[in-house]
């Protein structure tokens, strides 16, 4: 069992959501990663990027920024991984073990969640946005040199500790290991210069969430950046974030 206590049994499945996504986006894996490490199940729909489906008129009306991943709550709309992280954690999980409930511990956490926001992402957009549309056939050496700097921020913030926020995964570490594991195909993470960083990401890779919520997505960002072309792994949407897991007997709880 990993230390988010990912493999409790009971499912709760949320019928008045729903996720717009696809899997080799970093920002909805972090949603992915989040609802699975919670035992949530909403309704998931994969939205091609490729075929510009993130900027068709309805999706537009829900996000005009015309990124994913973009989450429906009834009729209340969140088109930010982390705001949509913090939301779940906050309205449908009780432990605040991944979000805490006490103000200073949320604020520790929500200083990762905008440190991957504000640092790390944009980081990622600038390294991989030239591979995936403009047909770069590598990182560039400036923006690789970036990714560098937050890999040593990175090794810095984990000394002491085992995970970003302390002894056990928070949201924080569900959303710098989305960006990061992608990061780390794009620029390969060097154990000997960052040894805590990689034992991090490693831990993190074993969790049950990261294995049922981000190893599929990195498998098509990796063969996107290798063809450099549309994958065709042709969505069949929409699903259930529990149809996604592939769990069998686990008994599921509907929330009002
Ligand atoms: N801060 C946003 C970032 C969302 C974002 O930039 N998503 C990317 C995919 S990873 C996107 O939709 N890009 C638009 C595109 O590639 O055309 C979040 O965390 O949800």
């Amino acid at each position: 069992m990993g230390a988010s206590g990912s493999t409790s049994v009971l499912t709760t499945t949320l019928k008045h959501c729903t996720l717009f996504k696809t899997d080799r986006s970093p920002a909805c894996r972090a949603v992915m990663m989040a609802l699975d490490a919670m035992n949530l199940s909403i309704t998931e729909v994969d939205v091609n990027m490729d075929k510009g489906e993130h900027r068709y008129p309805e999706m537009l009306v829900m996000n005009p920024l015309q990124t994913l991943p973009i989450f429906k709550d009834r009729e209340l709309v969140i088109c930010d991984s982390h705001a949509i992280n913090t939301y779940l954690a906050s309205r449908y999980n009780e432990t605040g073990r991944l979000y805490p409930k006490d103000a200073g511990g949320r604020a520790l956490i929500e200083q990762l969640l905008h440190y991957d926001s504000g640092v790390v992402y944009p980081k990622y957009r600038a390294a991989s946005y030239p591979v995936l549309y403009d047909k770069c056939s590598s990182v560039l050496p400036e923006h690789a040199c970036e990714v560098e700097c937050t890999y040593r921020e990175l090794e810095n913030m984990l000394v002491g500790r085992q995970y970003l926020g302390g002894c056990w995964v928070t949201l924080g570490d569900i959303s710098v290991a989305a960006t990061v594991s992608t990061l780390n195909i794009l620029v390969p993470i060097d154990k000997l210069n960052y040894p805590r960083l990689s034992s991090w990401l490693h831990r993190m890779s074993e969790e049950i969430f990261y294995i049922t919520a981000n190893k599929k997505g990195l498998g098509e960002f990796t063969r996107r950046i290798d063809s450099s072309s549309v994958c065709d792994d042709v969505f069949k949407c929409p699903r259930s974030s529990e149809g996604r897991r592939a769990r069998t007997g686990t008994p599921e709880t509907e929330f009002q």
